[in-house]
């Protein structure tokens, strides 16, 4: 399947599939990803302090997909970037993202400098995680010029390690803040994180399913959301997009690619169908070029624009 392969920020990238950082949250479940196939990893978003995260449960299917509050479950960055070093020795062939997420710029800028000895392949700045509004006010990257503003800082400080900014769909306008970023120096941008909040009810116990109540909203039932917003960031920016947010079907990859993405992230379906979704996506994705005489996915993005 050498079609698949795919370079990315000028990192190579034996297929497009990439596990988006959200619920899984420890590295052996990462090192699982990778024994699948898959062409890179996002690890679970790591902040200052270490996070127990919500109440149980944290995760729920339902019939379009899962709803999370999973709430930042992470090691700290003191244990958490130990984790990553480890990882990052034992793991030489497959591109990993290391994903941050802060309240404040300068604690970004902390948890940044922590992170740049490791040389991971990337770093994320989550700027759009929808289940923490409570403790620290609306994500960053909600308000028009925050995100940039921060990628700005991070950039001067960040030295030759690409900087990718993960943006929500909860805004009016996601691809204002994608231009905000560009300009701002960020090398690429990762969209959608989850969609609402939403809350599902269990009518026996009269009270909502998860622990925190609310929480984001993922799987096939979002890939509408996904695709608008990653059509509209791919006209607004020339920096390169990983697209995700219900994907599950080769179908799916390849509507997201034609709206823009180069790479795809694949995450909730891994819950739903388990870590050999990868493949699947892989033979039905290579099958469609084959018929199609597609040679590279490069011919493919962004082709739905006229
Ligand atoms: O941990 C979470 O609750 C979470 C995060 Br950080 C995020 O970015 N998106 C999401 O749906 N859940």
């Amino acid at each position: 399947m050498d079609n698949l392969n795919v370079k990315y920020c000028n990192v190579n990238f034996n297929n497009p599939f990439i596990l988006p950082s959200g619920i899984i949250t420890e590295i052996p479940e990462h090192r699982r990803a990778i024994e699948a196939g898959v062409g890179g990893v996002t690890l679970k978003s790591l902040t200052f302090e270490k996070r127990e995260g919500n109440p149980l449960p944290r995760v729920w299917k339902y019939d379009c997909g899962m709803i999370n509050s999973v709430g930042l479950r992470n090691a700290g960055i003191e244990d958490g970037s130990r984790e990553i070093g480890e990882f990052l020795k034992s793991n030489k062939n497959t591109p990993v993202i290391v994903s941050l997420f802060a309240t404040k710029v300068k604690e970004f800028l902390y948890l940044v400098e922590k992170i740049v000895p490791l040389s991971p392949q990337f770093i994320e700045l989550n700027l759009s995680c929808p289940n923490v509004d409570d403790e620290f006010g609306k994500p960053l990257g909600m308000e028009k010029g925050a995100a940039g503003k921060i990628v700005k800082q991070v950039k001067k400080i960040s030295e030759k390690i690409p900087v990718l900014a993960k943006l929500s769909p909860n805004v009016n306008d996601i691809a204002d803040i994608a231009k905000n970023c560009e300009d701002s120096g960020a090398d690429g941008i990762v969209a959608i994180n989850t969609v609402g909040p939403g809350m599902i009810i269990d009518i026996e116990k009269r009270k909502p399913v998860l622990g925190a109540k609310k929480g984001g909203v993922s799987g096939p039932g979002i890939l509408p959301v996904t695709v608008r917003c990653i059509y509209e960031i791919y006209e607004a920016v020339k920096i390169p997009i990983i697209g995700m947010g219900g994907i599950s079907k080769w179908q799916d990859v390849v509507e997201v690619v034609m709206a823009g993405a180069t790479l795809v992230g694949v995450g909730t379906a891994t819950y739903l169908k388990g870590m050999k979704v990868y493949d699947e996506l892989k033979n039905g994705l290579s099958s469609f070029m084959a018929k199609k005489n597609i040679k590279g996915l490069a011919e493919l993005v962004g082709a739905a624009h006229f």
